[in-house]
């Protein structure tokens, strides 16, 4: 560039040499020295004067370089238009005037220019206070770009000053410093002159001028104190910041989980009623693009408890063995402290704490109930209440036999059987004594069978069968009684016992055991006598019982009854053993029966029969008068018949039953009867007698019970009675003559005996005989004689057994 300008230097001086020799014509270019502007419409016009022709004008560039413009004609000027002024129209241009033979040219210099824009300032938005920073200045599509100068100026102080590059269109000038607090609100201005002749200043010159604006990261000034509010109550939380650029400030509240939860902007965060939940730090951070800074505060939320519950897992309504959860919750601040309670009874406690957990593993019908959660801090308490009913659950569990007793050395099947569980349960067997699992099973059917075989006393014990179906349990238990009873009671006779005397009975019982007392029974027939019972401790055992016994009856059976007691009537539980008591004693209830009858018809069969008791037998002896007629060793009966009794056999036998502790007699007097017989009649004096005599007719008979005697007189019925026989036929006549008949009789039957009486005429004969007086004497002496003859015979004739008429009986009529 600075070539071309040395250039353009000569060339003006060719051309002021050349206007120099034409005289006449005259030629000039407007402007004489343009400076143009790049871009725009610019007009070179070459006028042409004093050309009597028409003037040939060209326009060209020194060099013949091509001429980018536009020639136009208006009357005598010749306008070469630029549109737009380019860098290239820069350079010695040449305005050729032919006219006539005058040739003219005129050389214009045409500079070229271009300054379209303020410089412009960049870097005032990273001026950051303390810290180097750069601000450039440039200023674009400049032309000639070395003859522009760039100063950066404080005021009217200048800091730099940097000169363009004629390589670029674009000059640029960096200027590094280091803002300080002081420099914040000033301004620095960069100033671009371009340095051309002719360019008036106000074109040549341009400014631009920056404030300085220093960025800083925020700073919180100040932020509210921390506080303590109740719940419900208004609170404003208050944060002030400055910084550049101006910072945002916003607010985040701490939740307890850490995380940060961005809640309001401004320097003021309100809060209507503040509530427990937001209780917390709160943030205040104040951001802006230099950084930030964060300040917190703490608000503390106090209430009473409030929205206090108590939830019930799986719910209100449970079912036996179900797991019952209570959870009581209660929002308050303070902590509270949670109770949970069954009516008055406390269950669990938390205290600073928000929730209370508790538990039922298996809930039993007894926990339905109401529950209660209290919860309380400083300000309050609040109290909720769950009504929780437990149903039953339908598991049934029984078992069998109900109460099993079984003999030692036997088995027994207990039989567990679980209903109502929708799966099989499960069946567990125990032991009541030390709670040892005999077996476990869960069977499809829900039967758990448990052997137990030959059982021992050990074996006598609970044993509990436990079904488990949805953690329900139910137990049942059985109580197996096992006793030993092996053998019949001993009970050995004790020989002979005298009756009214006292003897001692024992009764031994074997190897016995039971879970109840045994009872020891004596009996006498169906009578008890005592009654004893044994309690068994844990083995085996003997027991014995002694009758001391007063022995009353004769005919005794004693027997020991041992009898243990059960419920289960199959069992036999009772054993007895018999003995008949030997009962001594002396004859008794001795008796002596005659058969038919002790009035015996003559010439029936008799029986006697002796009968006699005495321990041991005894012996019996039958006796008439003295004699012995029969004896019976050692028996309670003796018999003896006659075969035929006789009259005689009347008499009183006597039966007499003796042993050694003494002897009985009996007596029985026998009547032998019969009907009259052998009746004689004797007519005394004589059947022929003299008239004005006695006579008297005297009748015998054998009969008993004595007859009675009617003497009738044939001839004209006439009876007489008699009960001696003796009829007194007294001072006779003739007429007394004729046949009699006696008629004996007795109950048994009659005989009858006719006779004649002859009466003769008196004579004057002798008198009577004293044999006519003594006769009815005689006949009276036989009459009674009869009756003393057997009288007699009782007490005599004991050994005959029968009797014989006396020989002094009278003679037979
Ligand atoms: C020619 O020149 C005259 C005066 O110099 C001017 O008024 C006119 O407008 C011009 N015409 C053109 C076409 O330039
Ligand atoms: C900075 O320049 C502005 C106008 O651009 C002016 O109002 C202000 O007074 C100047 N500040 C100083 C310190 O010169
Ligand atoms: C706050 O500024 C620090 C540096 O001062 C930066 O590490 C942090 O990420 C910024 N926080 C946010 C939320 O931009
Ligand atoms: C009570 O519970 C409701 C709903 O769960 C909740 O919106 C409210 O904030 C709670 N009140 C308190 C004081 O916590
Ligand atoms: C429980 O008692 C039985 C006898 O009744 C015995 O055999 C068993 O060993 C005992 N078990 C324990 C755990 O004591
Ligand atoms: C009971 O008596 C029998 C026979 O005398 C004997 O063998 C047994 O050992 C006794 N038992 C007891 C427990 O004393
Ligand atoms: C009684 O008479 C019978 C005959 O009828 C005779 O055989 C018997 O000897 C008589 N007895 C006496 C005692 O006279
Ligand atoms: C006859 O009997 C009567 C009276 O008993 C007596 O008086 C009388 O003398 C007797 N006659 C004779 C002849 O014995
Ligand atoms: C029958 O005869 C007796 C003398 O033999 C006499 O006493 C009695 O009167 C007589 N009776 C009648 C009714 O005739
Ligand atoms: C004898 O007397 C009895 C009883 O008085 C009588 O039945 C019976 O006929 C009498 N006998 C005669 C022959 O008259
Ligand atoms: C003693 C007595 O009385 N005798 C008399 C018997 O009977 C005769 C005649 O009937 C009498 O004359 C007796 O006197
Ligand atoms: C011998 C005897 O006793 N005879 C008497 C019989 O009975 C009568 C009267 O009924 C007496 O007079 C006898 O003496």
């Amino acid at each position: 560039m600075f070539v071309c300008r040395i250039y353009s230097a000569l060339l003006s001086a060719v051309l002021l040499m050349s206007s120099w020799c034409v005289q006449a014509l005259r030629v000039d270019v407007t402007p004489r020295t343009p400076l143009l502007r790049l871009g725009e419409r610019r007009q070179l016009v070459c006028r042409v004067q004093d050309c009597p022709t028409t003037p040939r004008v060209s326009w060209s560039l020194l060099g013949d370089q091509p001429l980018i413009a536009s020639p136009s004609t208006n009357g005598t000027q010749y306008v070469l238009t630029f549109d737009p002024v380019m860098t290239e129209h820069e350079g010695v241009l040449l305005c050729k005037v032919g006219c006539g033979q005058d040739n003219k040219q005129i050389r214009t210099s045409v500079r070229v220019y271009d300054f379209p824009s303020a410089p412009v300032i960049r870097g005032q938005d990273r001026l950051r206070l303390g810290t180097e920073s750069i601000l450039t200045c440039q200023v674009s599509d400049v032309y000639p770009s070395e003859q522009l100068t760039l100063t950066w100026l404080r005021g009217d102080i200048v800091l730099k000053t940097s000169l363009g590059d004629p390589v670029s269109s674009l000059v640029k000038s960096e200027y590094r410093f280091t803002p300080l607090d002081q420099d914040s609100g000033g301004n620095i201005s960069c100033r671009a002159t371009l340095d051309l002749d002719n360019l008036p200043v106000e074109d040549g010159t341009r400014e631009t001028t920056i404030p300085l604006n220093l960025l800083y990261a925020p700073i919180v000034t100040a932020i509210s104190d921390s506080v303590l509010v109740m719940a419900g109550s208004p609170l404003a939380l208050t944060c002030s910041a400055e910084g550049n650029p101006e910072p945002i400030i916003t607010w985040s509240f701490l939740t307890v989980s850490g995380q940060s939860v961005q809640c309001g902007r401004g320097q003021q965060l309100d809060f209507t009623a503040v509530s427990l939940s937001e209780s917390g730090r709160y943030e205040c951070e104040a951001r802006n693009s230099e950084g930030n800074q964060t300040a917190g505060v703490e608000v503390t939320v106090h209430a009473p408890p409030t929205n206090t519950s108590l939830s019930v897992s799986p719910g209100l309504e449970v079912v036996e063995g179900q797991q019952v959860t209570f959870t009581c919750r209660s929002d308050g601040v303070p902590p509270t402290t949670l109770v949970l309670r069954r009516g008055e009874v406390e269950l669990q406690r938390a205290d600073s704490s928000s929730t209370l957990s508790f538990s039922l593993s298996s809930a039993l019908l007894q926990d339905s109930a109401h529950y209660e959660c209290e919860s309380s801090n400083q300000y309050g308490s609040q109290q909720v209440t769950s009504v929780v009913t437990v149903t039953v659950h339908p598991l049934q569990v029984e078992v069998s036999p109900l109460d099993p007793t079984a003999e030692m050395g036997s088995s027994l099947v207990l039989t567990c059987r679980a209903s109502g569980c929708l799966h099989p349960p499960t069946l567990t067997w125990r032991t009541d004594w030390n709670q040892t699992v005999l077996q476990r099973t869960q069977q499809q059917d829900g039967r758990s069978p448990l052997h137990l075989q030959n059982l021992d006393l050990q074996n006598q014990q609970g044993y509990i069968c436990e079904a488990e179906c949805d953690s329900v349990h139910r137990t049942r238990t059985i109580q197996v009684h096992v006793f030993s009873f092996p053998s019949d009671p001993i009970l050995e006779d004790p020989g002979p016992v005298l009756l009214g005397q006292e003897a001692t009975l024992r009764c031994d019982v074997i190897n016995v055991f039971s879970a109840n007392q045994m009872m020891i029974q004596w009996l006498s027939g169906n009578t008890i006598l005592m009654s004893e019972m044994f309690s068994f401790s844990d083995s085996l055992q003997n027991i014995s019982s002694v009758l001391q016994h007063q022995v009353e009856e004769d005919q005794q059976v004693l027997t020991c009854r041992a009898e243990l007691p059960t419920e289960d009537r199959d069992m036999q539980r009772s054993r007895k053993t018999t003995v008949p008591l030997q009962v001594h004693y002396p004859p008794r209830r001795t008796s002596l029966s005659v058969s038919p009858g002790q009035e015996v018809v003559e010439g029936h069969q008799v029986t006697f029969t002796c009968h006699s008791e005495g321990a041991p037998p005894s012996t019996l002896v039958l006796r008439r008068g003295g004699a012995e007629l029969q004896r019976a060793d050692s028996s309670s009966t003796l018999s003896f018949s006659l075969s035929s009794a006789l009259l005689q056999d009347s008499a009183h036998y006597e039966c007499e039953a003796s042993n050694q502790y003494g002897s009985q007699k009996v007596t029985r007097a026998i009547t032998v009867t019969a009907p009259p017989r052998n009746t004689t009649v004797l007519v005394l004096p004589s059947a022929v007698v003299q008239e004005g005599q006695n006579i008297t007719v005297c009748c015998q008979t054998i009969s008993f019970p004595p007859s009675a005697v009617v003497l009738k007189k044939l001839t004209n019925g006439t009876e007489l009675y008699s009960s001696n026989g003796t009829f007194l036929l007294v001072n006779v006549t003739a007429r007394d003559s004729g046949l009699y008949q006696i008629n004996v009789t007795n109950n048994l039957g009659y005989e009858v005996k006719v006779f004649s009486i002859s009466v003769r005429e008196r004579s004057t004969s002798s008198p009577p005989s004293l044999s006519a007086i003594i006769i009815p004497v005689l006949c009276a002496a036989t009459g009674l004689a009869a009756v003393a003859l057997f009288l007699d015979y009782l007490r005599r004739s004991r050994k005959k057994g029968f009797y014989q008429l006396s020989q002094s009986a009278p003679p037979s009529a």
